[in-house]
């Protein structure tokens, strides 16, 4: 059932509930990598219990990542470039950007939603969706979705888990070298929407609007609002200007 893959050993299920739970199990002897691949997912979820529409032959993927707490934040933020990497090398027309912290954007849609959850161990679960083949009604979510196939953007999705490995180890050795952490903010901060612009940010009951002035080293957002300039840590992300 589980095959290597360069440094990863790759779960692979017809159908779960959610690959980040399958993969809690998995990971809690430690001392591998591992990723968790599903054709189907029946409850796959998102953010604050909010739920991941998992439609058949798109991408789900969970992988155990070990981390030091405080490379957390900047960690969601280096999935989401990882994907966004990926596509631009699979398309390189493409109007790919990033959402903060970490959806990647197509054409202004999202195409892919990320998940970091609280692992066994000091493993930190990562948990990827991918729009491949399809995208759920816009009736169904708060923001407007598409899939690579949408965009004109052919991938198998096996092709696609394998790249995902692949340059995620990538940029996480970048990480580790001097500089790296500057570079990969800066290669992210490239590739996100709306920099220098309005946005607003929900966060439970309270939106925040403001000018979006970057992240800082620890990849927090950096709101600009009277004047001041805020660090904002968690939140969803609404552009006043659209495209
Ligand atoms: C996310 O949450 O975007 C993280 C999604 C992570 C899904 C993966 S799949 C593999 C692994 N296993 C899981 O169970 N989860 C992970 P958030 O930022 O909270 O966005 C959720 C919102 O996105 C929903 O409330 C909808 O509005 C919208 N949404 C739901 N399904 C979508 C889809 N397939 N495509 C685009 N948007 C969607």
């Amino acid at each position: 059932m589980a095959k290597k893959y360069e440094n990863w050993l790759v779960y692979d299920y017809d159908e779960v509930t959610s690959t980040n739970d399958v993969i809690k199990d998995l990971c809690c002897k430690g001392g591998q990598k591992i990723a968790v691949f599903a054709k189907r997912q029946s409850a796959g979820r998102g953010r604050l219990g909010r739920k991941w529409q998992s439609l058949e032959g798109n991408l789900f993927l969970s992988l155990a990542v070990e981390v030091a707490p405080q490379f957390l934040s900047l960690l969601a933020l280096i999935c989401g470039l990882t994907l966004w990497q990926i596509i631009q090398h699979l398309q390189p027309v493409a109007k790919a950007r990033i959402k903060w912290p970490n959806d990647v954007l197509l054409n202004g849609a999202k195409v892919c939603g990320i998940l970091l959850e609280k692992g066994p161990l000091d493993y930190i679960i990562v948990g990827i969706g991918v729009n491949v083949a399809q995208s759920p009604s816009t009736d169904a979510v708060i923001y407007p979705t598409t899939s690579l196939k949408e965009e004109g953007i052919e991938v198998k999705i096996e092709t696609l888990m394998k790249l995902y490995l692949q340059q995620l180890d990538f940029n996480l050795s970048l990480e580790q070298q001097k500089n790296g952490r500057k570079n990969l903010r800066k290669q992210w901060l490239q590739a996100a929407k709306g920099y220098d612009e309005t946005i607003v940010v929900r966060q439970n009951n309270q939106e925040i609007c403001g000018i979006f002035k970057g992240i800082d080293e620890n990849g927090y957002l950096l709101l600009e609002n009277g004047g001041k300039i805020c660090q904002i840590r968690a939140g969803d992300v609404f552009y006043v200007k659209e495209n």
